[in-house]
């Protein structure tokens, strides 16, 4: 079975505050693309696919109505992220056991956090939140929110936000039981192969397609082959006017 595992679209509402910054169809188009080169027998949404915290989904249903059809009309799987705990279709982590027995383990990757990873974290988080949309009244407290907001941004930028070593620990704990671990989450796109209890085991990290990136993994589950997608919005349209040109 081929599959293409996705990862943090962080769809939103298209406004000036979210990262999700695709065009409904040109999304579709490019996954349809994927799915036919490659020819995919499944596509696995790894979380964060909708920006919960900061939307709600009936408006980034408003918003996005062409790709939650195309969603819905489609036999897709949604793992549940830490930006969308609340999304009724999601699964925690998705299992595929090959002919051969050996076993691929999708999940999102949060509960390698502290802070996302339990019930406490994730009410602190909410509850500043809804401090946040009490004050959004004010201009200025919403002024020197975007302030800290891009102040940590800086400081904290991706990658160096997530100590990837902490993913790669919490994957190598996952592997114990299972020979292939696909996270998401930290929006790094990156692979990983070792030798451990004597087997071949492999950590793989689907990236993120948020601003305007296309990044995902695609893997034949019976060989374990797998490859890195990665492309930005200008080779993407590239490739559209290669294919219009044919
Ligand atoms: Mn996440």
């Amino acid at each position: 079975m081929n599959i293409l595992v996705l990862s943090d679209l962080h769809i939103d509402t298209c406004d000036n505050f979210g990262t999700f910054q695709w065009n409904e169809m040109d999304l579709i188009m490019q996954i349809e693309g994927i799915r036919d080169i490659h020819s995919i027998d499944k596509v696995i949404f790894n979380g964060d696919v909708f920006e919960l915290i900061k939307y709600s989904f009936e408006d980034i249903q408003k918003a996005n109505p062409i790709l939650m059809r195309y969603f819905s009309d489609n036999d897709f799987i949604f793992i549940r992220g830490n930006h969308d705990v609340l999304n009724e279709f999601a699964v925690n982590h998705y299992d595929i056991i090959n002919s051969l027995g050996q076993s691929i383990h999708i999940e999102h990757g949060h509960n390698a956090d502290w802070l996302n990873g339990n019930k406490l974290g994730r009410s602190l988080g909410k509850f500043g939140l809804t401090m946040l949309k009490k004050l959004s009244y004010s201009k200025w407290v919403m002024n020197i929110y975007f302030k800290i907001v891009a102040l940590e941004d800086e400081i904290n930028h991706i990658p160096k936000k997530y100590n990837t070593i902490k993913y790669l620990t919490y994957a190598l704990k996952l592997l114990k039981d299972h020979d292939v671990v696909i996270l998401g989450h930290t929006h790094k796109l990156e692979s990983h192969h070792t030798y451990y209890l004597n087997k071949k085991k492999r950590y793989l990290n689907s990236g993120a397609c948020t601003l305007g990136r296309f990044q995902g993994i695609i893997m034949d589950t019976e060989t374990m082959k797998y490859e890195l997608i990665k492309e930005s919005k200008e080779s993407i349209n590239n490739s559209y006017s290669i294919r219009y040109a044919i």
